[in-house]
Parts: C-alpha cells; structure tokens; sequence
C-alpha cells in the first residue's frame, strides 16, 4: 500500500508520523476503554463500516483507551497504531478527540478495512474553537442540532453558539415571559415555518453537546435584532426604524418592511432596538439572562450587541453597560458581538467577538480593542474568511455575499492572531457562524458549512508552524474526510478546489 502523505488528518495534529504497516479492522478487533469515547467510537466504526466492534472489559485488546493526566495538554491526546492501537487522552475531551483522529486513519482498501500505521501527538492551538448556528432566521429542532454538534465535534471544535432571538422570531422558551414563545416563535424568514425549544429541548441539547465536549452558549441578541420581542411585548420596542439600505434591499428581494406589531418576514437589519430608558426593559433582560444562566452549565451568555442601525450611540453604550453588568449580576461572563465595544464602561471580562474583517474597516478595531483594555478577551469571526453563510463563489445557490465570496482557500488562509493589534494570548480563538436566512434545512447548512468549516478547525486547533498547516497540503487531507462525511450522511459542497477521495 501507497502510503498516503501527510497522513489526511485535519485538524493537522501537533506532531504526526506514519508508520509503514496498517492495522486490519475486523469483527475480532477488540476495543477497551470504560470511558464513552470507547462506546463513541464502535457506534461511529460501525456507521462507517458496518462492522460492530466487541467492547471487552479485561487486557488484552486490539484498541485501547484510557486517560492519563500527565500526557499532555488539556483537550490533549496521543495516539499510536501498529500492530494495536492505542489512544491515550489527558482528559476526556483528549480521548473523544483522540477517537476522531483515528477515526480519519479508518480506511477501506482492496484487502478490507485497515487503520493507517500513525504516531501522533495532539492537542490544540486556541481554548476556544467554536461554530455559531442561526436557529432564529429559520428554526433547526433538536434532532438537527444534534447532527451538526456531531458533525463538528468532529473537527474538534468545542463551543457551539446558538442565537436564539432574532427580528424574525424567539426561540427557547422562558417562564417569565411567556408570550416570546406563543407568540413571536411561528415563523422564520420568507414566511418559513418557526419554532422554539422548550426548556427540556434546550437541557437536551446542552446535554449531548456536552457529551461531545462542546459547551454551548447560547444568545439573545440585544438591543437590535428585537424586532420579534415586540411582536410579543409591544410595550417592550420602540417603532421600526428604516435605513436606506434595509429599504433598497427588500424592495431588491421582493420582501416586505418591518411592521410595528407583526411577525417580520424579511431578513434586513438594523430597524429594530429595545427602550433602553424603560426599567421594564431591565427587568426583562434580568429575567431572560436569569432563566439562560439556570439551564446554562458552560459560563458564558451572549448579549448580541451587533447592528443596532437605528440606537443613538448613547443610548446603545448605557444598554451596553447595563446589559453586560446582569449577565455578571447572574454569575455569568458576558460575551458581545464588538460593537459593545463602544461602551467605555462595559463590564469588565467581557468577551468581544469581532466579525469585522481581516483588515479592519471603520471603528470595529478600536470597539474589540476596547474589551481587552477591560480585562476581557477576543473571540475572532472575522467575516470575509470565517462567515459559513457567505457564498462559495457568484453563482452558489444559497447564501449571501455582503462580506465576500469565500471559496475554501481564503476561508482557510489567514491568521487570526493578526487581525488586531492586542497581544497573543488576548485571543481565545475562533469561531466560525452560520447565519440562516437562505438555508431552510440542515442539509443546505451543511452544503455551506463543509468543507469550510474544517478550514476554520485546523486554523483554531493546529500548530501555526505545523508543516503541514499550508493550503497545498490542507487541500489534500480534507478531501480525504469525503468518506467519512459520506457514512455520516453530511451533504458536504465537493467544491472544485480540493481532490476528493473515494475511499
Ligand atoms: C451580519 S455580523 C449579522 C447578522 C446577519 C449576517 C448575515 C453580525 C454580528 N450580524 O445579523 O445574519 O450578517 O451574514
């Protein structure tokens, strides 16, 4: 056998050597481990394969797992196949991923199904490695979250943000308040069908999120973006406000202007802010955050923050304030989109998530500066590399194209420690959003999400020096991940740039 070079991992490991044997993979190949990776990988071998591993519980065995603290790094793992396979995780994250890379050297040749012979040593680049899903502007169910948690737990990201409100609709329900879910959940953009999780819906996600390592934080997008709270609370919003932009592009899209009251079909922004000088406000920002934080174990809480076209710079830094300081009042870290940047009092901590571009326009460098000048940290999203909803080239179907065209290349070239001038280690890392106005099933998230999401993974996860960390070597080992998306049903984009394996 070829040996394949590199080996087609991605996220490219810290160190990784292949060796010249492979390891058959039968219905004899024993695997032992108590830990539910163990349990993870025969269910994911047999998706792949067919073939159903005997778990056994005494030495010796084909595959063993186990954790030992001193290994390496948090999230770290090592793994090593030759005539057996063994995969040695620092901690429970560290072996879960340690079962994803050896689940990328499972491979079918002419003699059957074989793992590649491989020494690897592992663990990640950035703490934070994070994919965002838009489940406002249409509603994904549970079941589609869980798919898309297990579809990027793979790559080894491990936060996964859910924005939870937007103009177009509410989407977990709060005792509170109980009308955002009766009321201003129905419907998505274009008049789609709506949504919303109940509270056990949402426990239910956090759950199997944990399960594969990820800690979900989940948003609600304020003072903008609130154009649905209306359609519940009226007394809550003030009037919508239109900009020039909103009322070209919806006469563009044939969709209709926001209406004070009712259920808002369309997708532009920037029309919709909530009073920030009504206390009632506060209270019910204080209530949603409250009930957020009592179903949220991971210690974050986003508080959006982006685009409030319409708030008075005054008033949108005093909501900043105020609104940062609950989610610290409840025992959480604020996380804001970088606009709250502005606000010169933001709650200290707080966590600035920039999605300005990789060369910054206007004041979006000055307002994520700002975070860290209050003790807080960056999560980088930067638009026109990072964003899974911009279009893949002119003529892709779904999508939108107002932060670039991103085929995988630039997705997967650029350094997020470069964009802004702070220090190193005030990046926590990536994440990579899928905002949903043009996708009404998992499957088209899918199609903009794969491959480019794995471009965002080896760039948050991988050794910025690793050899392999470069595009000609990237493009290879992703479109040997083709297989493995195919058994996992992932209706990944085969896009042109990258040859895609068959087996
Ligand atoms: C901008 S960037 C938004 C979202 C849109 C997205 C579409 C940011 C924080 N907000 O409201 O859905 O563009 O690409």
């Amino acid at each position: 056998m070829v040996l394949p070079h590199p080996l087609p991992l991605v996220p490219a490991p810290v160190s990784s050597v292949a060796r010249e044997a492979r390891m058959p993979v039968t219905a004899t190949t024993r695997v032992l481990g108590s830990s539910p990776a163990a349990a993870q990988l025969i269910d994911a071998v047999e998706r792949r394969t067919g073939i159903r591993l005997p778990l056994v519980e005494d030495a010796p065995a084909d595959i063993e797992l186990f954790i030992d603290q001193d290994s390496s790094g948090p999230e770290g793992y090592t793994l090593e196949v030759g005539d057996r396979a063994v995969i040695v995780g620092a901690d429970e994250a560290g072996l879960f991923y340690g079962v994803q890379t050896l689940l990328q050297l499972l491979r079918q040749d002419d003699s059957g199904w074989a793992l590649l012979g491989a020494d690897v040593a592992d663990s990640p680049r950035f703490p934070r490695r994070g994919v965002m899903l838009d489940v406002a502007r249409h509603f994904f169910g549970v079941d589609d979250v869980k798919k898309f948690i297990d579809s990027t737990s793979a790559l080894k990201f491990n936060h996964l943000h859910l924005h939870l409100s937007d103009d177009q609709g509410w989407r977990v329900h709060i005792d509170s308040w109980p009308l955002l879910t009766e009321l201003a959940a129905a419907t998505s953009a274009n008049g789609d069908p709506g949504g919303f999780y109940t509270k056990d819906d949402y426990r239910e996600i956090v759950a199997y999120a944990a399960s594969r390592h990820m800690i979900v934080i989940p948003e609600i997008d304020l003072p903008g973006h609130t154009h649905a709270i209306g359609v519940a609370y009226p007394e809550l919003v003030e009037a919508p406000v239109m900009n020039d932009n909103l009322i070209t592009e919806s006469a563009r899209l044939g969709q209709p202007l926001p209406v004070a009251g009712q259920s808002y079909l369309g997708w532009g922004v920037g029309h919709s802010s909530v009073r920030i000088h009504e206390e009632r406000t506060y209270d019910f920002v204080r209530d949603v955050v409250r009930e957020l934080a009592e179903m949220t174990p991971g210690p974050y809480i986003h508080i959006g923050g982006d685009e409030s076209l319409g708030t008075p710079q005054a008033d949108f830094d005093l909501f900043a304030e105020r609104a940062t300081a609950i989610v610290v009042e409840a025992g959480k870290i604020p996380v804001a989109w970088h606009e709250m940047g502005s606000a010169a009092d933001i709650a200290e901590g707080t966590v600035g998530q920039y999605w300005g571009k990789t060369t910054p326009e206007g004041t979006h460098a000055e307002e994520a500066v700002h975070f860290v000048e209050r003790g807080g940290a960056l999560l980088m999203s930067a638009a026109n590399v990072t964003y899974l909803d911009m279009k893949y080239s002119e003529d892709f179907p779904l999508g939108l194209t107002w932060a670039a065209i991103i085929d995988v290349r630039s997705a997967y070239e650029w350094e997020p420690t470069a964009v802004l001038d702070v220090p190193d280690s005030a990046i926590l890392g990536v994440e990579a959003p899928i905002w949903s106005e043009t996708t009404r099933t998992l499957g088209e998230v899918e199609q903009l999400v794969f491959p480019r999401a794995a471009a965002q993974a080896e760039v948050a996860w991988s050794p910025r020096q690793a050899p392999e960390r470069v595009w000609d070597s990237f493009r290879v080992r992703v479109g040997a991940l083709a297989p493995l998306w195919k058994a996992e049903g992932i209706d990944f984009h085969p896009a042109e740039e990258i040859p895609w394996s068959a087996r």
